[in-house]
């Protein structure tokens, strides 16, 4: 492995075999992040990241696209084949492009959109001040009713999409631990005149692996979402629409060439292989074991009293107010467990009192863990360390031995057959 970066890089080779062994004796808890195959590698390491490739399967403005045609045929139709989906674009760089380009695709300037609050679990995309596309449209929100079950007020979504009149109703989270109502969404969308969307970045392994509901059964008209996480593909973004031949082609006109030049070939056929091993049993199999185990996580802490945005998680994930629960704040829990091997990040939780740099709440989850292979009595362990970090019942370099064994325990996996 990297022999010709040893032989002429060793700069980059030197933090490339140390990010090796950060992930092979660590723990990763941060509910976005996984480990993809070797066979991903290999596709992300191939010649077609020297092609250029603007436009689509057939319609490329250059030449010698014989296998570039190939590729992205197969990834777009193994992605219809996971989501269910009619149309797929499988060419944007990341979630953030993808979101950026649905929004060009089916907004006017001046347009609104109506979605979740960053702090009760949205994203930034999602219309925060700080993105460009406020300067561009306009975002209105809504937020959980009650952050101890995390209902979402569907009640005051309604009121606020019958006064804002919303061109879409925006779906989708990256800090939210329970699942929507699918049929609500839709129903409010269609009784404000507004496209049902949803970014599922975060949990589209868990749609593609049947673990929880797919809003396309409910009528949503589009889905965005990232193809790693716990979708295990490479770093990447996707569109997929479903019913709309019209909003399939604004959405390829808008990726391309709306907002990004010559697609990352190399990328999407690392997707490809990607939705081929999602397509799989075993599949299905670790989507479900990733919700038992952040349920198994979730349950350590309920026991020990802790406070849990929506009181535990029916994903992958766990959002948890570590001021309250540990007198720690989310920086320095994150900072702590880092120097015992466990990673994972501080995250802003609901009406948080500390700044954002500094909040309360720590989010992690169990996609990484799980693809090692992780179950139910893994996971307890590995919250009583947290446990035992936090409250101080253990030193920092006596909870990383442990993490140390479960690591070696648990090599990450080189395929998925
Ligand atoms: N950075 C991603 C996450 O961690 O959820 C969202 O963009």
């Amino acid at each position: 492995m990297y022999d010709f970066l040893k032989r002429e890089d060793m700069d980059v080779y030197t933090a490339v075999v140390g990010e090796d062994g950060r992930e092979e004796n660590g723990l990763e808890l941060i509910p976005s992040e996984n480990y993809v195959s070797h066979a991903v590698r290999d596709a992300l390491a191939s010649t077609l990241t020297n092609k250029y490739a603007e436009g689509y399967p057939e319609k490329r403005y250059y030449g010698g696209q014989d296998f570039t045609d190939m590729v992205e045929t197969t990834a777009i139709e193994r992605a219809k084949k996971l989501f269910n989906a009619e149309y797929a674009n499988v060419q944007p760089l990341g979630g953030a492009n993808a979101n950026i380009a649905m929004y060009f695709a089916l907004l006017e300037p001046g347009d609104t959109v109506l979605g979740m609050e960053l702090s009760h679990g949205g994203h930034l995309t999602h219309g925060h001040p700080v993105t460009y596309l406020t300067k561009i449209f306009n975002f209105a929100h809504y937020q959980m009713k009650d952050v101890e079950t995390g209902d979402i007020d569907y009640d005051e979504m309604r009121r606020i999409a019958n006064e804002v009149k919303p061109k879409i109703l925006l779906a989708g989270f990256s800090a939210y631990p329970r699942e929507l109502d699918y049929a609500k969404f839709v129903e409010i969308a269609k009784e404000s005149g507004a496209l049902a969307v949803m970014d599922i970045a975060h949990i589209a392994g868990l749609i593609a692996g049947g673990a929880v509901k797919n809003p396309f059964d409910y009528g949503f008209d589009l889905l965005t979402t990232t193809t790693h996480k716990t979708l295990r593909g490479p770093r990447g973004g996707m569109i997929l629409t479903r019913n709309s031949a019209e909003l399939a082609r604004k959405i390829d006109k808008s990726v391309f060439p709306g907002f990004q030049g010559g697609p990352h070939m190399n990328n999407i056929a690392a997707k490809a292989v990607a939705f081929g091993e999602a397509l799989r049993p075993s599949f299905k199999t670790y989507s479900l074991q990733v919700i038992k185990n952040a349920k198994a996580m979730a349950h350590v802490f309920a026991e020990h009293g802790a406070k849990m945005v929506a009181g535990g998680t029916e994903n992958h994930l766990i959002l948890l107010d570590a001021w309250k629960s540990f007198g720690v704040s989310g920086a320095d829990a994150e900072a702590l467990l880092d120097k015992a091997g466990i990673t994972l990040n501080k995250n802003i939780i609901p009406n948080d009192t500390r700044k954002p740099m500094d909040p309360s709440g720590i989010r992690f989850g169990t996609p990484a863990l799980t693809t090692r292979g992780f179950t139910e009595d893994d996971v307890t362990l590995v919250a009583n360390l947290m446990i035992d970090i936090l409250t101080k019942k253990d030193s920092v370099e006596n909870v990383r031995k442990t993490v140390q064994k479960m690591a070696t325990a648990h090599p990450i996996p080189e395929s998925f057959v």
